[in-house]
């Protein structure tokens, strides 16, 4: 039996399912590169300012049994670094580049849109929706209203397909007012879910202490931690986005749990700390379980099973 693991959309291809999430190996032209030349099915860049960032200080991230927590700070190497990469990425080759863009306000996302817009180049943004608002208000992705707004002026400067990743959302009437907002907007063709869950804190107990040191220990959690909750988002974002796609992110580290995200209704899905914590041979390895588990099910391709989870 033929496997068929190939992802068709957005009108591009890619060979497999897999990619990276957003900030996982993808910072430096080394690093994307380490990416483009593994088993994954795309490329997609750290989310970039338009300034260049060192981002907090270290330790900025670390791993437990459960997962990873992380307050890195946005590093980038500044939006001008990831469109020369663009400029030359080798996009014949299928294996579509994704450019992630964090401004650290609007009128940043507006330039950077912008500048994309008219230079034609071969990647797709993904507006990454975790970025600061204003003081004392929560991240866009937690503030519908100014979502609208926001995505309302990015639709106009941007003429072209786009993306955004969302936070977590634990309530069903965030779903609704979110994909009320997602669903204004035509050309927002994915969303990606999710980033990782907020402000989380790992201690440990022996050191009777934070594990990293940015914002006195609380970070983003990733890894198993969040895979439930990765699960709910997509699979409830499929439902209420129907002429969009949701890309799956969280808690992915086998065969097994890409399987659980493609039944949740995930088109694609990208590898954070799995990644982060094994290196580019995890899309191989993945890649392989995702098609052990395929074969012994007797399914031929993603479409086979693709949001098809059963309710009790
Ligand atoms: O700290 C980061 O660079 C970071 N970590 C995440 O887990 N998700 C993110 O979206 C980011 C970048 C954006 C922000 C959290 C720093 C505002």
């Amino acid at each position: 039996m033929r496997l068929d693991l190939s992802v068709s959309w957005l009108g591009l291809t890619m060979t497999n399912p897999l990619y990276n999430a957003s900030g996982v190996m993808c910072r430096s032209v080394e690093e994307l590169e380490q990416v483009r030349h593994s088993a994954a099915g795309a490329v997609i860049s750290k989310s970039c300012t338009l300034q260049p960032r060192e981002g907090n200080p270290e330790p900025r991230y670390c791993a437990t049994l459960l997962g990873s927590i992380n307050s890195m700070g946005l590093p980038n190497a500044g939006f001008d670094y990831y469109l020369d990469y663009a400029r030359g990425y080798p996009y014949e080759a299928g294996k579509p580049l994704f450019l992630s863009l964090s401004g650290m306000s609007l009128q940043d996302n507006l330039q950077m849109l912008a500048s994309l817009a008219e230079q034609y180049l071969p990647c797709i943004p993904e507006v990454n929706l975790s970025c600061p608002n204003l003081p004392g208000k929560p991240q866009l992705g937690y503030d519908p209203a100014a979502c609208l707004a926001s995505l309302q002026a990015m639709s106009d400067v941007y003429p072209g397909v786009f993306g955004v990743k969302l936070p977590p959302y634990f309530d069903p009437v965030h779903f609704d007012q979110m994909a009320g907002v997602l669903n204004a907007f035509p050309r927002l063709r994915f969303v990606t879910c999710i980033n990782s869950i907020g402000n989380g804190l790992v201690i440990d107990p022996e050191r009777e202490c934070v594990v990293i040191k940015p914002k006195d220990g609380l970070g983003g959690l990733g890894g198993a931690y969040v895979l439930p909750t990765a699960l709910a988002n997509v699979r409830e974002f499929v439902r209420r986005l129907p002429d969009k796609h949701v890309v799956g992110c969280g808690g992915i580290s086998s065969g097994r749990e890409a399987f659980m995200h493609i039944l949740a209704g995930a088109t694609a899905v990208q590898i954070g700390t799995c990644l982060y914590e094994e290196g580019e041979g995890a899309f191989a390895r993945i890649l392989q379980e995702l098609a052990m588990l395929m074969e012994a099910k007797g399914y031929q391709c993603l479409a086979d099973f693709r949001g098809k989870l059963k309710t009790l």
